[in-house]
């Protein structure tokens, strides 16, 4: 029987606990958003009012690191950094026969029959590390997200192989190992564009941990009424992102603006190019001088839209804080003392709610 996408409590079986996903709900043939996905008018976004346009500075040649314009590079990561929280890399070191073998690969696992993803779902998938669902946190969330996903966290190759799903692993594996050592280089220049220097150890400790995860935003039929992903910033250091050709993903400018005069900035997509943003980890780490970019993605009833990001963080038993040298120079330290692992579980515990993750280590 067909269940009733008007009763919560079906809805949310269907779509949550059977893990039959928003993809799910449009095979299903419906023609209106159900309820439980319309979103509070403050968190619809109207395509209308974002600037479109974002500086050029905003896109950075990364194969310029390594020429006379070194200097200039770092300059411009440490800028975009402090300001946006986002830009784009080119010329990054990856493959762009990959980043269409990504994009395939997403569309391909969520094209299969539910039967195939739900062997993924939480509690019943073959390892932890490994997570299939939907929304956020659908427990928590009052409005779902429009979004399914599948999530990988990398501990080692063998139980990548063993573990992640057939039709992605090959490629998520490789999109990890080739973007290592573009993160290590965006987050040494930006260390050291702070004037601090941190030992191997520390600095491999806080970008050891990497989760790629596979996004698919269902085409929707009122793409104004619901959101893809609701603002938030991401919880590590650095992310990079793929995102297909649809367009969706929006930035906040500035922190501080107040509801409604809030300006947003769509991120447009660009063939080969690579999104990276700054998390709240790295805001922390650098006493609030780094902004981690509130972003959030649209729907839209043209397509469906797929996005692959790493989220590189610290490894969870690793103390976050504002580094000392920093804490010095400025007479306070903004964040308190804590293992990544509490704020991690502070962010999984909750729903996306603009910035307000990093009000767990703020001191002020
Ligand atoms: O799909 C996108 O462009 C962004 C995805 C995102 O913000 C997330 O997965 O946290």
């Amino acid at each position: 029987m067909a269940p009733s996408f008007n009763d919560e409590n079906s809805l949310f079986d269907f779509v949550v606990k059977e893990g039959n996903g928003v993809k799910g709900l449009v095979d299903s043939g419906l023609t209106e958003v159900p309820s439980r996905y319309i979103q509070p008018p403050h968190n619809r976004i109207s395509k209308q009012h974002a600037t479109t346009s974002i500086d050029q500075s905003m896109t950075i040649d990364l194969s310029e690191l390594d020429g006379p314009n070194h200097d200039q590079v770092v300059k411009s990561i440490a800028h975009a950094a402090e300001t946006l929280g986002f830009f784009q890399v080119v010329n990054h070191g990856v493959p762009l026969k990959l980043l269409d073998s990504l994009k395939d690969a997403a569309h391909q696992f969520f094209n299969q029959l539910v039967e195939k993803k739900a062997v993924y779902l939480k509690g019943v998938s073959p390892s932890p590390m490994v997570k299939y669902g939907t929304s956020f946190n659908p427990d928590k969330e009052k409005a779902l997200e429009w979004k399914d996903y599948v999530s990988m966290i990398y501990t080692n190759d063998d139980d990548a192989h063993m573990f992640w799903p057939n039709e992605c692993k090959e490629v998520a594996l490789e999109f990890i190992k080739t973007t290592n050592q573009m993160v290590q280089r965006l987050f040494q220049a930006l260390i050291t564009s702070l004037g601090v220097k941190l030992d191997d150890s520390r600095f491999d400790e806080l970008i050891g941990f990497r989760m790629v995860n596979m996004n698919y935003y269902p085409a929707c039929p009122n793409p104004d009424l619901t959101v893809g992903v609701g603002k938030h910033s991401d919880m590590g250091t650095l992310t990079v992102l793929l995102q297909d050709g649809i367009g969706g993903l929006y930035v906040k400018k500035g922190d501080d603006s107040s509801p409604g005069s809030e300006e947003w900035i769509e991120i447009p997509p660009a063939h080969g190019a690579l999104v990276i943003n700054v998390g709240d980890t790295l805001q922390i780490l650098s006493n609030g001088r780094y902004k981690s970019a509130e972003h959030r993605v649209r729907t839209t009833s043209v397509e469906s839209r797929v996005s692959i990001p790493i989220f590189t963080a610290p490894l969870p038993m690793t103390k976050i804080g504002p580094l000392a040298e920093l804490v010095a120079r400025d007479g306070v330290a903004r964040y308190r003392e804590l293992l990544f692992e509490e704020y991690m579980n502070n962010f999984f515990a909750n729903s996306h709610d603009g910035k307000k993750s990093l009000d767990f280590a703020s001191t002020t």
